[in-house]
């Protein structure tokens, strides 16, 4: 029972709730977190300042602090199967953005470029997109999918990173349904000369419960948000490699971890959020169990068989399907269907959420543009199986259709 004074915000926090657990939320980015979590997020560890890390904090009284750190940094190299003798992890970033702004902050000279997967072909803000702070400080070079298969080109791409030698070339997406070839991106990396960051933010949940490929093998660098797949608190975490140095300007090596670490804090942040951190710690144990991994599992199987009832029912699924969490619907069909924009209004109108999407090639604009974004994360966290999502189907089909 709560016990909130403030009775204008407890209200709007209720109908909040409330709203959640009315609608069907489809939303590819989003999931529902579990009570723990929420117990460590509302804990009075907000109220602690801990700038520094564990053992080398600017603030007394830290001794809980570095503890819960330091068990977060444990469990997220445990999740992913990593040595700490060859990997080192970063828990403090606030959220996504931050997290790949300190990983260029601290690996990309001001003259350097960064190679990523535009926009409107489903890649992030942050991957060097113009109106980004990480498109404005660096230069950048942006690839796209290939125009009929909607997948990634690897030719094209290896060609592109040859000519135009970035600094660093990001491996992942915001809007992309397929599995990522690391490999092939790991060979590009090498045939340019450059860092291989992979940004795992929407598959970090699917890759701990072994539902889609890992990274980790084949990248330099990993970021991840903590509040998607990976169904914890709003977060990020940045994963190096230890043995990975560049020279400074005295010509001595130093390692990318801690250019990484001296880049999050204090390059670009003060106090860590200790209750977020505690929370993420949660999360990830959380993540490390069976029932994760069944659960995984049960998000792929549950996203196709919604991108597979979209399809027999006459919608354009993006690239033919989904291998992940996330599916892109063409429902403007070169004007035979109807915008995003539209499609949006109207699902939510009938309770299910999704957000409007760009897609490859795209014709009209970011703010109405031809498709939706989809996703299976939180309606799976609530429990639901392949035979629910065929009713999402029809129902998302029925409410596009009317007129
Ligand atoms: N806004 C997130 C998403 O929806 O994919 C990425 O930052």
């Amino acid at each position: 029972k709560t016990t909130m004074k403030d009775t204008q915000i407890k209200k709007l926090i209720d109908l909040e709730k409330k709203r959640q657990k009315n609608v069907i939320n489809l939303i590819a980015s989003e999931n529902v977190v579990s009570k723990d979590v929420i117990e460590a997020l509302g804990s009075e560890l907000t109220n602690k300042y801990a700038e520094g890390y564990s053992g080398k904090r600017y603030y007394g009284g830290n001794e809980f602090a570095d503890k819960i750190e330091d068990l977060c940094k444990d469990r997220a190299l445990a999740l992913f199967g990593l040595s700490p003798d060859l990997w080192h992890v970063n828990v403090q970033p606030l959220s996504g953005s931050p997290a790949n702004l300190a990983v260029f902050l601290a690996l990309v000279p001001k003259e350097g470029k960064i190679m990523g997967m535009s926009l409107t072909h489903g890649g992030h803000l942050t991957h060097g997109q113009k109106v980004s702070a990480t498109g404005k400080f660096w230069t950048s070079v942006q690839f796209g999918v290939n125009e009929k298969s909607e997948m990634i080109d690897f030719e094209v791409i290896k060609a592109q990173a040859i000519a135009e030698k970035p600094a660093i070339i990001v491996a992942g997406f915001t809007a992309y349904p397929r599995t990522v070839d690391f490999k092939k991106f790991r060979e590009v990396a090498d045939d340019c000369g450059a860092i291989l960051m992979a940004d795992m933010s929407h598959f970090a949940g699917l890759v701990a419960g072994k539902a889609y490929p890992s990274p980790f093998e084949y990248a330099d660098v990993v970021t991840t948000t903590v509040h998607k797949t990976l169904r914890g608190p709003r977060s990020a975490l940045i994963f190096v490699k230890k043995d990975k140095t560049k020279l400074d300007a005295k010509g001595n090596p130093v390692s990318f971890a801690s250019l990484i670490d001296r880049a999050v804090f204090p390059g670009l942040q003060g106090g860590p959020h200790l209750n977020q951190i505690a929370a993420v710690a949660v999360a990830l144990k959380e993540a490390s169990t069976p029932a994760f991994k069944k659960y995984a599992g049960q998000v792929v199987k549950n996203a196709k068989v919604l991108a597979d009832e979209l399809a027999k029912k006459g919608w354009r699924i993006v690239s033919g399907g989904t291998d992940s969490h996330l599916v892109l619907i063409d429902t403007w069909m070169g004007g035979k269907g109807i915008g995003g924009k539209e499609a949006s209004d109207r699902l939510e109108k009938a309770g299910i959420i999704v957000n409007k999407n760009t897609i490859p090639g795209e014709t009209r604009t970011p703010v109405d543009p031809s498709g939706i974004r989809v996703g299976s994360a939180a309606e799976t966290t609530r429990g639901k199986k392949e035979k629910d999502f065929k009713k999402i189907a029809e129902k998302i089909d029925k409410v596009l259709r009317t007129k």
